[in-house]
């Protein structure tokens, strides 16, 4: 047995619009069939999938009648039901249509704010019909090229605005719905409000209902900006906000490439996994390992599933690599070597403490002479991740 064939304890899932992405770019159109979503469905089951999740126009399209959107809805259904697959997740399209060329929640124009609240509400009953505990606001075209269009604060207030009116909304239909929020710093506007994790962090502290709202990140978007993924999401989590995640591959300053997980940045991608497993005795993310990410423009249907076996093997992959560093003992050994516990009680406040911090007998140029080990450290982390150990 391959011990990396996903299975569904893995709780793999990915978005409709990700293996179902025909190609298309800002230079060129489509170069694969568009595909009906419950053969998506049943291809995701065949490769080891556990859910998909989708965009309400990635399913219903625009405009569609209610009669229209029943029928869908039920064939779907009974596609899930066939294929043992789940919707851990459901989004909204606040983006294509010309409508929301100036935001959505952000626009200047309320009765384009009215008709966001009127699609996401739509969009939100749609995931709880499927089953998904979990929405997805991923900003879309909230920013700006000409930022004397908007005072910034405006943007910030009106989306605080929107997130209060669908929590109410939430609350109000007895939903048990989750908001998990995405920041982006740019694409497709010059610069997206709510640029990374932690712009949206502080901003979901200032929301009437925040327990119910926490953070979508992306290994793209994170990175795009230089930053590091694994230390961002590490504070999603000390902040018990990572509600979702959206794992993909991405280089340093380029367009939104939105790669097969695993295949730029290794260290990082090794490092992430890590985090979200808890290898490190710490405890895990729960949620769905979820890929948005799209195969390259040079593939054909083939070559589309061969990208998605890919994004949950890498997965696998790392998982028992971190699983085996973590447990290596000249690993431990090393990271025991550079932690120190003793003097933790006198790092909390009191009258006491600081008398017996200044007291304290510190041999500042003994440690400031000590070799930490981190270059051992990183080379033995290197070595598992190029297999030559564990
Ligand atoms: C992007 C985003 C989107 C969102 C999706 C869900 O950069 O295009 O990552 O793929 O994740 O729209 O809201
Ligand atoms: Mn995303
Ligand atoms: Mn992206």
């Amino acid at each position: 047995m391959d011990p990396y064939q996903p299975t569904k304890d893995d709780r793999f899932s990915f978005g409709l619009w990700t293996v179902g992405n025909p190609g298309a770019d800002p230079f060129g159109g489509p170069v694969r069939e568009v595909m009906d979503p419950c053969y998506i469905v049943q291809k995701l089951a065949e490769c080891g999938a556990w859910g998909v999740s989708l965009h309400d126009n990635d399913l219903v399209p625009f405009g569609a009648s209610a009669a229209e959107r029943d029928a869908i809805v039920k064939d779907f259904r009974a596609a899930l039901d066939a294929h043992e697959i789940v919707v851990p997740m459901a989004t909204t399209n606040l983006f294509s249509h010309a409508v929301f060329k100036d935001g959505a929640f952000t626009a200047n124009d309320s009765k384009v704010r009215a008709f966001a609240l009127r699609k996401t509400m739509d969009a939100i009953d749609l995931g709880v019909e499927l089953g998904a505990s979990t929405h997805v606001f991923w900003g879309g075209r909230e920013g700006a090229e000409a930022d004397a269009c908007r005072d910034p604060r405006d943007a910030v207030k009106r989306m605080r605005d929107a997130m209060n009116f669908l929590c109410e909304y939430v609350r109000d239909q007895g939903y048990e719905t989750r908001f998990a929020l995405e920041p982006k710093p740019n694409e497709p506007r010059g610069d997206n409000y709510f640029p990374t994790i932690g712009h949206m962090l502080h901003f979901i502290t200032t929301l009437d209902h925040s327990d119910m709202v926490g953070v979508n990140p992306e290994v793209a978007h994170d990175t795009i900006s230089g930053l590091s993924f694994s230390q961002g999401v590490g504070q999603a989590m000390d902040a018990g906000k990572l509600f979702h995640i959206d794992l993909n591959a991405q280089k340093i300053g380029r367009y939104d490439q939105d790669l097969r997980f695993g295949s730029e940045d290794v260290r990082q991608a090794f490092l992430l996994v890590r985090l979200l497993e808890g290898t490190m005795g710490t405890p895990p993310y729960e949620g769905p390992r979820h890929f948005d990410a799209h195969a390259y423009r040079t593939e054909d249907e083939a070559g589309v599933w061969d990208f998605a076996k890919g994004c949950m093997r890498t997965y696998n992959i790392l998982r028992a690599k971190a699983v085996a560093f973590d447990a290596d003992d000249e690993v431990r050994d090393l990271m025991a070597g550079t932690q120190s516990w003793e003097i933790d009680p006198l790092l909390s406040y009191s009258r006491d403490n600081v008398r017996k911090l200044r007291e304290l007998d510190i041999d500042l140029d003994g440690i400031a002479r000590q070799g930490l080990g981190y270059e051992r450290l990183d080379q033995i982390m290197m070595e598992y991740i190029f297999g030559v150990r564990g």
